[in-house]
């Protein structure tokens, strides 16, 4: 018998953790199909040639197995706080997924956050940025009733989408709405929607529109242009926000965010990495999971971070992700909130 549907609820960041989806390793690649849509998005700083020339296919053994060990952990972590976790199904990412325009290989399931935005009572698959991740959802679908499962329109995706000349802009053309769900994060009636690399001005209004007049959908352009939210604005509580203070200062704040008191994120601990395999830089550190409006889940050597979090009575549940910068994902970007509950 199937194992019974999930039943979404998330309003926000921060509310009690009830059940979790946690990505997998298995069969995670750095796609060996090397396009323009995975320079600009990835690897957007890189010339023509320095592109040609960074590492793809499977990630190494050694990368693989530590990260499969560290996730076991960290699920029974979650488990023991008696949070579900659920995890997605492998899919063969060396399969060739075409439309009529291009062919291209997979990427992973390590970061459900980055295809899959949870809101309300709906799952909704993201129009993703980047054509290796398109079909990646197929992953995540067999979690959720056809109530809850919301798939936003795929963009087509052709070459001028991506465009690298200027990278005082984004990457990421805004000809169709776009964007990485990880681009997002929520407030109940506030949805944070970064503009960059991976999230166009479309995409935020494309999700505007399907969310309706309850909601607002606040851009955040010219702060971060390259991937995802989660490494600039972490929401913790009710008018409390990580900021990164390489990025964000009082005079680009967003207005939304006035009123907020802010926890400029400390220096963070450079954990070892494998150049040109990942894309993310060291602030992948302060990328925290709430489990609760005064519990976290964080990388285990951002100690700095986990004290400064203190003394704004939130504790932390350090555990181990010995490859979080490597594969570009730490405690945020693997996991997906299905439920929370006040
Ligand atoms: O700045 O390190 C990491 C991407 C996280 N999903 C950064 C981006």
């Amino acid at each position: 018998m199937d194992k019974p549907k999930i039943s979404v609820n998330v309003h926000n960041e921060w509310d009690s953790l009830k059940v979790v989806l946690l990505g997998r390793i298995d069969n995670a690649i750095v796609p060996t199909v090397k396009d323009k849509s995975l320079h600009c998005i990835n690897y957007p700083h890189l010339s023509d040639e320095v592109y040609q020339t960074i590492p793809c296919g499977p990630y190494p053994q050694q990368i693989l197995e530590e990260t499969a060990e560290d996730l076991e952990n960290f699920a029974a972590q979650l488990r023991n706080l008696g949070i579900q976790v659920v995890r997605p199904k492998p899919i063969d990412t060396t399969r060739i997924y075409h439309t009529k325009h291009w062919a291209v290989d997979g990427y992973y399931t390590y970061c459900p956050r980055d295809t899959i935005l949870t809101i309300g009572n709906k799952a909704i698959a993201a129009p993703m940025v980047m054509r290796h991740r398109q079909n990646e959802y197929q992953a995540y679908r067999h979690l959720f009733s056809s109530e809850s499962w919301v798939e936003a329109p795929k963009p087509i995706l052709q070459d001028n989408m991506y465009e690298r000349h200027d990278l005082t802009r984004p990457t990421l053309m805004n000809h169709e709405p776009a964007f990485d769900a990880a681009n997002v994060m929520k407030c109940h009636q506030d949805i944070w929607f970064l503009i960059s690399n991976t999230g166009n001005e479309k995409g935020a209004e494309w999700l505007q529109n399907y969310l309706g007049s309850d909601y607002h959908v606040h851009k955040i352009p010219n702060i971060y242009l390259d991937m995802h939210i989660d490494t600039t604005f972490i929401p913790l509580r009710e008018g409390l926000v990580c900021c990164n203070p390489a990025r964000v200062n009082r005079y680009n704040i967003p207005s939304f965010l006035k009123k907020w008191e802010i926890i400029y994120a400390p220096e963070m601990i450079e954990q070892p990495y494998l150049k040109n395999w990942g894309p993310a830089s060291s602030w992948i550190g302060m990328n925290i999971l709430s489990l609760a409006p005064d519990f976290v889940a964080i990388e285990e050597s951002q100690i700095p971070l986990m004290k400064a979090l203190k003394r704004y009575g939130i504790d932390s549940m350090p555990f181990r992700l010995r490859h979080a910068r490597t594969l570009g994902g730490g405690p945020h970007c693997i996991t997906c909130d299905l439920r929370r509950e006040v």
